[in-house]
């Protein structure tokens, strides 16, 4: 899979305002700060197209990206941003789960988590939420050039198949637009992904 071109499209705050050409998309989803939009600027080589924050709770809009014109990513707000109010947490937790549960465009979810802190409560209760609901995702574990080499292989080996990735190397952006790639298009006879 190669990255061809990126684009941003919209940010949106309401499911009535999301695009309508059926393309599908990829949404991305974990805590705040757990390295969303970095993982998504670093896989589509665009170091300044999403906005990354050094302070958490940055991306509250559903944020549209077009990639090689025939799917999006969708940076999603992150959760666990305490500073947040009751009533903003409410609104999250609202249009998360209205998009989780209706936008049929969804290909994959990709729960990121921080390789360094593994899976926290507020991780859980988004899994429990995806599982009950029966929402396929794809974990994948973030930060991984602050983690040992040991560390990594015994993450892949705990979870094969999910990506461990480094926004700062660039470490697991080939196995990620891999299976992005395997997702959209299958493999070929080669076990390449077309
Ligand atoms: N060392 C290291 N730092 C990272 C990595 N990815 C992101 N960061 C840093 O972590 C902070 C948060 O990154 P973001 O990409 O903005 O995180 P986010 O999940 O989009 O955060 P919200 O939009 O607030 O939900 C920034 O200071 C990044 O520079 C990584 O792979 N390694
Ligand atoms: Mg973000």
């Amino acid at each position: 899979m190669i990255i061809k071109e990126s684009l941003f499209i919209k940010s949106a705050s309401a499911l009535k305002d999301l695009p309508v050409d059926g393309l599908p998309e990829f949404a991305f989803i974990g805590r705040s700060n757990v390295g969303k939009s970095s993982l998504m600027n670093m896989v589509l080589g665009r170091k300044g197209l999403v906005k990354t924050s050094k302070k958490p709770g940055k991306t509250v809009l559903l944020n549209y990206f077009l990639v090689n014109s025939c799917f999006y990513f969708v940076d999603l707000p992150g959760y666990g941003f305490a500073a947040r109010s009751k009533t903003e947490r409410e609104a999250w937790r609202k249009l998360i789960e209205l998009y989780l549960l209706k936008r049929n465009e969804i290909q994959d979810v990709f729960l990121l988590i921080d390789s360094r802190h593994g899976v926290m409560d507020n991780d859980q209760e988004m899994i429990d939420f995806l599982d009950h609901h029966k929402i396929e995702f794809t974990p994948v574990f973030t930060k991984a050039d602050k983690i040992s080499k040991n560390m990594i292989n015994m993450i892949k080996n705990k979870n094969p198949g999910c990506p461990v990735v480094s926004a700062v190397t660039g470490l697991g952006k080939e196995e990620f637009l891999n299976m992005i790639g395997d997702q959209l298009y299958g493999r070929n006879r080669t076990g390449e992904s077309e």
